[in-house]
């Protein structure tokens, strides 16, 4: 079997059901494959439900349900499909579309993975939109979300391009006119919304002296080369809009700079997807600032509202997405103003708040950092939110500061104790660490990490005696 024959047979197994859950990752690369997915089945008439999981844990299994659906997992499953058969998921209800590296289980679960046949740069939006396409060659339209899931999850980095079956999704999106390709141009994120001088202050890859990290160098460049910078209206035009004269003005200007500091400049050019029916200055427009919009979406535990703009929504989704691409760094500081309103609750070795659902838990642990160095900096900080897709489940961050964890904290260590002995998982370093724990052991919990970080000050110091 190649990976033709494993994706016309799984094609064959999820049109074979008339009700599909799929599960997938919250990032771009899961939220387009379940987009593709999810439209792909429900344009053939089956019943389509979706999930959405930061991971497959012990306790995320939870959300997915023991019924008669089949079980669609994508962009996640290959590497935990013991946690599936502990769940109880029989063989014929689960289907895997992943490209991570599979574990051994003895349920010889169906899969669809790249790996498999030396396919290291297809990911599983990319499997998935093989799939659609062999349930019908009309889904050929999913195209462009497949190029936004490959680019998402980095698959054009090494190679500044999109290669090998990935490669194929972009010709069929150009053949269907919903893909425009820019070859061999500026290796730069923002070239559909960012002002020139910005996108190039922000790319550091390859880092140009006086320019990469420092926008006003980079408008400094720019000007001395006389190129147009700004439209009729005197706003800021964006790399897509510069005429093609000034486009090779400045790279072959940028050259000249990486020459004459001896740095090679293959990786200045790369090409990229322009998607020509989505709107202009919007982050719509090319795949990787609508993969990184998708990433926004999932940032604040939000994946459907990225997957409802894949699947055509450009009203209030699209509003919502935006808001939460521009505003990452305002709900930081609401956090940790928050924390320092609200206050902690002081224990005798550590300090800790729990926020309920005001805020996303993907940024509780960056928010309780950034409180840290303004609250007791000695005792670290313990914060705890509920998980917005089951409020049965409390996610747990901490953090320490070099000070505490050279005398002997532990973060990780301290969290994989404390969630063992109430049937939680944790996972992190010395000085930032994670958990997951059920909403009713939070009690408990927190006076057995009070206790565990009390004991390795202790051992810290009987070993210094
Ligand atoms: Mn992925």
């Amino acid at each position: 079997m190649g990976l033709s024959a494993d994706i016309s047979r799984a094609a064959d197994i999820a049109c074979s059901r008339d009700r599909v859950t799929i599960v997938s990752h919250i990032d771009a690369d899961g939220i387009t494959g379940e987009a593709i997915l999810a439209q792909a089945l429900v344009r053939e008439g089956v019943e389509v439900r979706s999930l959405f999981v930061r991971q497959l844990e012990p306790l995320t299994m939870r959300t997915v349900p023991r019924d008669d659906t089949l079980k669609i997992f994508t962009d996640l499953g290959a590497g935990q499909q013991n946690l599936l058969q502990e769940h109880g998921l029989d063989f014929e209800d689960v289907l895997i579309l992943d490209h991570h590296v599979s574990q051994p289980c003895d349920t010889p679960y169906r899969q669809v993975n790249g790996l498999t046949y030396g396919h290291s740069k297809l990911s599983a939006a990319g499997i998935a939109y093989l799939v659609a396409k062999a349930i019908s060659s009309a889904n050929v339209d999913l195209a462009k979300l497949a190029v936004v899931g490959n680019v998402g999850d980095m698959m054009a980095r090494e190679d500044c391009r999109l290669v090998g079956p990935a490669r194929e999704m972009v010709n069929d999106g150009v053949e269907c006119g919903s893909i425009q390709v820019l070859g061999k141009t500026l290796n730069c994120y923002g070239i559909s919304t960012r002002p020139v001088h910005i996108a190039l202050a922000y790319n550091d890859d390859p880092f140009v002296p006086g320019i990469s990290n420092n926008p006003q160098g980079a408008l400094n460049f720019l000007q001395k080369l006389g190129v147009r910078l700004k439209s009729d209206g005197g706003q800021w035009m964006v790399w897509e809009e510069l005429s093609f004269e000034d486009k090779r003005t400045i790279t072959s200007a940028l050259v000249q700079q990486l020459i004459a500091h001896g740095i090679p400049h293959s990786r200045l050019f790369a090409e990229a997807y322009i998607f020509p029916t989505e709107v202009k200055r919007t982050p719509l427009r090319n795949a990787s600032e609508f993969a990184t919009l998708l990433n926004a979406c999932g940032r604040w535990a939000k994946p459907m509202v990225g997957s409802t703009i894949c699947k055509g929504d450009r009203g209030k989704a699209l509003r919502d997405a935006e808001y939460m691409l521009t505003h990452h760094r305002a709900i930081i500081r609401d956090l940790l103003e928050f924390i320092l309103d609200r206050g902690v609750h002081e224990l005798e070795h550590i300090q800790h708040i729990h926020v309920a659902d005001r805020f996303p838990d993907t940024i509780i642990g960056i928010g309780a950092g950034m409180a840290l160095s303004r609250l007791n900096w000695k005792k670290p900080i313990l914060i705890m939110c509920q998980l917005p897709e089951d409020p049965g489940i409390t996610k747990v961050s901490m953090r320490a500061t070099e000070w505490a964890v050279a005398r002997g904290v532990d973060l990780q260590a301290a969290l994989i104790e404390a969630s063992a002995a109430c049937a939680g998982a944790a996972g992190g370093h010395r000085i930032a660490a994670g958990a997951f724990i059920p909403k009713d052991a939070e009690e408990v919990f927190v006076s057995h990490v009070n206790r565990i970080i009390g004991e390795q000050y202790a051992q810290t110091r009987a070993h210094d005696r």
